[in-house]
């Protein structure tokens, strides 16, 4: 997501902190971030492509190899997480260290800015996707402009919605998403949003024998540290719920067509809001776990 999706996912999260995330959060962003996981939600992006940050360019996504056109989707962590590792062990990384008192308060600041950030990008079906770059290198329209499928998810389609219907306000539409949660149609999906919430699940506990001969093969490879990155289950299954919109919404175009009007608008945007409005809500109750455990 671009810096609107994101402020949105952060902004969300806010609202549902229990008592001791919510203080772990203020104090770690203090006033540098108006204590918000809104305005921390972006740092991540801010700092990808500075050469101190330059190893962190690969946790923004995984490269899913599946084949959405053939309406065939798919995420696996052995195929498709690099050995540099990827948005699943990131967020893996991230909780444990989140969670290390001998870390320094800002490690553990920077460990909860990335996670308010991966919790928003596993959301955007493109980010879990490797055909053309996770549509970086297909070519789109949007609003007349020329851009490319993967910037249209991220912002373009978001910008012109917001503009359209929520007068170019970025509260208001976070505002609305709120009230839905609390009391308007997504009320009675949350339940559902949460049934994985365990931040110590190891991924898939009933395997193959070819994927845990896989896995063998994987780990006797890596030799560095981040072999000992135990990859967990919940960011799998939110990754795979992403993914599948690859398989629908995402690709139904034709060469051509604007992507921010007209029927793909009217299909995307549902899905944009549902995302952003499911990962804020998972951001918060996975910081929940970790400070309160609870959700
Ligand atoms: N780094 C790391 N592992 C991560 C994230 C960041 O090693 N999961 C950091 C540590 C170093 C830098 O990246 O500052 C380069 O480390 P290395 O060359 O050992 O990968
Ligand atoms: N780092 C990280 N994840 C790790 C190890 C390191 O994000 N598993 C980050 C924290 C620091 C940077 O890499 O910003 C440098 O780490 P180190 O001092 O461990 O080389
Ligand atoms: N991106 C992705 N998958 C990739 C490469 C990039 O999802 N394989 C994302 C990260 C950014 C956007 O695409 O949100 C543009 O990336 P970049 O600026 O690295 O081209
Ligand atoms: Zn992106
Ligand atoms: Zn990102």
């Amino acid at each position: 997501w671009g810096a609107l999706g994101h402020e949105t996912v952060g902004y969300i999260a806010q609202e549902f902190l229990t008592s001791g995330a919510l203080s772990f959060v203020k104090s770690s962003l203090g006033s540098t971030y108006n204590q918000s996981l809104g305005s921390a939600a972006t740092w991540a992006d801010n700092v990808r492509y500075e050469t101190a940050y330059k190893w962190s360019a690969p946790y923004h996504f995984v490269d899913a190899e599946d084949d959405p056109l053939d309406d065939s989707c798919s995420v696996s962590e052995t195929r498709d997480c690099g050995d540099g590792g990827c948005i699943l062990t990131a967020i893996a990384n991230y909780t444990t260290r989140i969670q290390e008192t001998s870390l320094s308060a800002s490690q553990r600041q920077e460990a909860l800015k990335f996670i308010d950030h991966f919790l928003g990008d596993i959301g955007q079906p493109l980010h879990v996707e490797a055909y053309e770059v996770g549509g970086n290198d297909i070519d789109a329209v949007c609003g007349g402009k020329s851009t490319n499928l993967h910037a249209a998810w991220d912002t373009g389609i978001l910008t012109t919605n917001i503009n359209g219907s929520y007068g170019g306000n970025l509260q208001t539409y976070i505002a609305a998403l709120v009230a839905r949660i609390k009391s308007g149609e997504y009320k009675s999906l949350t339940s559902d949003w949460l049934s994985c919430t365990s931040i110590t699940e190891p991924v898939s506990t009933k395997r193959s024998v070819a994927t845990i001969e896989e896995d063998i093969k994987r780990l006797g490879a890596e030799k560095g540290k981040r072999a000992s990155i135990t990859p967990l289950e919940c960011p799998l299954v939110w990754a795979r719920e992403a993914n599948a919109y690859d398989c629908s919404v995402v690709f139904s175009y034709d060469s051509g067509d604007d992507l921010c009007e007209g029927d793909y608008f009217d299909n995307a945007v549902p899905v944009i809001d549902l995302q952003l409005a499911k990962q804020g809500y998972r951001l918060a109750a996975w910081l929940n776990v970790i400070f309160d455990g609870e959700t």
